[in-house]
């Protein structure tokens, strides 16, 4: 084992950077390691086992919901349940929020948004999918916690993290102390750091999302598209198009090798497809601790101020010279509708 630090050697190293913490943080970062080797594993076995296809149920979200997607969810309720540090868990698959109903958690310190199994339209195909984590601290101070301790802007989060069942299977995490990363050695069992500090490339030539929402993209967004597609040698471009429906996924990779990630408005989703409570928060502030920048197009995704359980939000995420350069072009398209608005407005005034 020389030379190798597990995650929970690095959590408990790393306790002391909380001057607050006693060790609750530690421990619930310790229960969402244990659910995640467990989804793990059934993420692993799926196709062997009777774990793959449809529940044949529906979430909030109005999706069918994959049979790991129930399953991932049990597993990351049931963990947090039993680790006793969690108040309240809201989850991507419940429609409320779920109160952690036991003597020990009734007192707990903690709140997690979690989306257990991101992407899972792609389990069935064997693409990477992902868990999204989000820690907050309750603010009431009596009584049962409720939605509004729930409803925290991102920059509250004491914790982030993502799993992602690659490849190899990875846990990322923040405590707002730089960003970390552990891979998981089923020879023994742990997760095991094998990237630590992980830093954004301040550029990158990777650009991610789904061209196939162009004609609804906002202007903004089809003008960065089509900067990202002009020959010029000289600054690289035409940069690379990867997009595999699992933002875990594009965010990961772009997260090591730079790159932006890209889910405007669409017709379909005229908010934004991505919520913001445990997809956008959790991944905006791993990206920025890694030094990179995450906006809905136009303000910084972790100022937003909740307002719904499973509010959806635009995101542009990634290496901090490429969204700025998207953030731009919409500022363009936005200023310039602003204007004519304003010039309308005035028309209409002195008609
Ligand atoms: P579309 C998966 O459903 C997800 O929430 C993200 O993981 C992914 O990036 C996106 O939605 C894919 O959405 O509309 O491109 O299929």
């Amino acid at each position: 084992m020389s030379g190798i630090k597990t995650l929970g050697q690095f959590i408990i190293e790393k306790q002391a950077d909380f001057s607050y913490a006693k060790g609750e943080l530690s421990r619930l970062l310790r229960d969402i390691g244990i659910a995640a080797k467990i989804v793990n594993r059934e993420v692993n076995k799926a196709g062997l086992v009777d774990i793959l296809g449809d529940a044949g149920t529906i979430n909030i979200q109005g999706e069918g919901q994959k049979k790991l997607d129930v399953f991932a969810n049990i597993q990351f309720i049931s963990a947090l349940t039993s680790g006793g540090e969690c108040c309240i868990v809201a989850t991507e698959e419940e429609d409320e929020i779920v109160r952690i109903d036991s003597p020990v958690s009734k007192n707990a310190k903690y709140i997690v948004c979690i989306d257990p199994l991101d992407g899972s339209s792609n389990i069935d195909c064997n693409v990477a999918v992902g868990t999204i984590f989000s820690i907050y601290r309750r603010q009431s101070v009596e009584g049962e916690a409720t939605l509004a301790d729930v409803l925290q802007k991102g920059t509250q989060q004491v914790a982030a993290g993502y799993v992602i069942y690659g490849s190899s299977t990875m846990m990322v995490y923040t405590t707002g102390k730089g960003v970390n990363g552990f891979t998981l050695d089923p020879s023994i069992g742990e997760f095991c750091l094998s990237h630590p500090n992980m830093t954004i490339p301040d550029g990158g030539n990777i650009y991610s999302l789904n061209e196939g929402n162009y004609v609804h993209f906002p202007e903004g967004v089809k003008k960065y598209l089509k900067y990202v597609q002009v020959h010029d040698e000289e600054t690289n471009r035409p940069y690379t198009s990867r997009y595999i429906g699992s933002m875990v996924g594009d965010i990961h990779r772009n997260l090591i090798k730079g790159g932006i990630y890209i889910y405007p408005t669409t017709a379909k989703s005229p908010n934004g497809k991505l919520r913001l409570l445990y997809e956008c928060n959790p991944m905006a502030f791993i990206v920025e601790q890694a030094g990179g920048v995450a906006s809905d197009g136009f303000n910084r995704i972790l100022e937003i101020e909740p307002t719904e359980l499973h509010q959806r939000s635009s995101i542009f995420i990634g290496s901090k010279e490429m969204v700025n350069m998207a953030e731009g072009m919409m500022a363009e398209f936005s200023a310039e509708k602003n204007v004519n608005t304003v010039t309308t407005q005035n028309l209409k005034q002195v008609g």
